[in-house]
């Protein structure tokens, strides 16, 4: 005889993985010896010595990105070419043999200092691929590469997300790394308990698949995590699974959007005039923070160590941009009704007061219980009669923004047509769009 099978409680975010999606945006530094030779990835064969930013200033990045809603900043503390931003006991590839503040700097102090004074969170990325280290491609690298996260995990107080990047581009001839990735999360886990652990599948945050800023549509932050067998590995049907999640996914997972303002992570003088315009910004704000992602959104230190007038200029104008779309939301202070209409769809209704003309709606689910709406649709009215499709969706999530042809509208009804388990309230926000 088959039992009928308990349902399991949902998957739902902890402490850190909630305080990581709900800072929303998230700047990426590319900096290093990348950012002098002019490449994006280095083959660990650059002299120390060509690391020299004539007037690094961390505070700039800093006060930029917060200008601009950013609430944390991650830096490559060390990116495939081996060079290390801090003085590393484990390795001499760092600033430390650099004429870089006479060889006393360490970028890394001054990064996580400055996220400090500006109120920034800070997180760190340590690339696993190291091109420089003799002992790359031995057991012994494991340890080499856990004195490194160590060293970031003790020197430079709280650290709140520690990036793990799948990328290795050695040939067919190249060396081999066996990472050994229990050693490494437990080290993370031992030394920044409260740090969430990006790499290709978690363990707390995924990769959404695709470096162009375009979370799934649908995106459950939920996932099976058996569909990446390690970080880096990689296909097209992997990359499909972390752009969309899983609804039937056991453990929570939410997906990380990266991608860069220019062409390449790392500063190139020739892609000055390349930097990604307000229009294109506000489409990837939409793909990735609309569609209950994360946005990490790179914006690259030049060879001086600051960052670049152009990008300055262009987050102040996306800022203001996001900030004039979200003004005035017409369903402030109107509180929604909710009626469940079976145990897996409710109605969600609001009044807005008076009569607007509306093109955007943002909707939240309250993801602290978990992830559970798969099929809804938005309908507005004026004072009395028929009700209008708007527009209509799967996932919600954390976050989701949707946008349709205005419409003059007094009431706004959203009605959940299909959800995992029992849809809770959910939070409405009406703007013109
Ligand atoms: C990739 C790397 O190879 C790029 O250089 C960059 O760091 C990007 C964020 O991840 O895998």
């Amino acid at each position: 005889m088959a039992w009928a099978r308990t349902p399991r409680a949902r998957p739902a975010p902890s402490p850190a993985q909630l305080a990581w999606q709900r800072e929303e945006l998230s700047c990426f530094l590319h900096f290093g010896v990348n950012s002098f030779t002019d490449r994006e990835w280095g083959d660990g064969t650059e002299a120390a010595r060509s690391f020299a930013p004539g007037r690094l200033d961390a505070r700039q990045w800093a006060r930029a990105a917060r200008a601009a809603g950013f609430r944390a900043m991650i830096l490559t503390a060390k990116h495939h070419d081996g060079f290390c931003l801090w003085p590393s006991g484990v390795t001499d590839h760092s600033v430390a043999k650099s004429s870089w503040r006479s060889g006393a700097g360490d970028v890394v102090g001054e990064f996580t200092d400055a996220c400090r004074a500006e109120g920034l969170r800070a997180g760190l990325y340590l690339s696993p691929w190291d091109r420089n280290a003799a002992v790359y491609g031995t057991p012994r690298y494991n340890d080499f590469y856990c004195d490194q996260l160590a060293e970031l995990l003790t020197r430079y107080g709280r650290i709140t997300e520690v990036w793990f990047d799948g990328a290795n581009g050695e040939g067919p001839n190249g060396r081999r790394q066996a990472y050994d990735w229990p050693r490494i999360f437990a080290t993370v886990r031992r030394l920044q308990p409260d740090a969430v652990i990006f790499s290709d599948a978690g363990p707390d945050v995924r990769w959404i698949g695709n470096e162009t800023g375009s979370a799934g549509d649908p995106n459950w932050s939920t996932m099976d995590p058996a569909v990446v067998p390690a970080p880096g590995v990689w296909s097209e049907a992997i990359g499909r699974a972390l752009q969309h999640g899983d609804p039937a996914g056991s453990v929570w997972r939410p997906g990380e959007t990266d991608t860069s303002i220019r062409p390449g992570w790392f500063h190139h003088p020739a892609e000055d005039d390349k930097v990604k315009s307000v229009a294109a910004l506000t489409e990837i704000y939409f793909n990735s923070v609309g569609r209950n992602s994360k946005l990490l959104l790179n914006v690259p230190p030049t060879r001086d160590g600051v960052l670049h007038d152009n990008d300055v200029a262009r987050l102040a104008s996306w800022h203001d941009r996001l900030a004039a779309l979200f003004a005035e939301d017409f369903a402030a202070g109107r509180r929604p009704t909710q009626h469940i209409t079976s145990p897996r769809s409710a109605v969600v209704e609001v009044d807005l007061g008076r009569r607007v003309t509306a093109g955007l709606v943002r909707l939240e689910e309250d993801i602290a219980h978990g992830q559970r709406v798969a099929r809804y649709a938005v309908l507005g009215a004026g004072e009395s009669g028929a009700w209008t499709e708007l527009v209509r969706g799967e996932t919600i999530g954390y976050r989701k923004l949707d946008r349709f042809a205005p419409a003059s509208v007094r009431r706004l009804r959203v009605v959940v047509e299909d959800a995992v388990v029992a849809p809770r309230p959910l939070a409405i926000g009406v703007y013109a769009g």
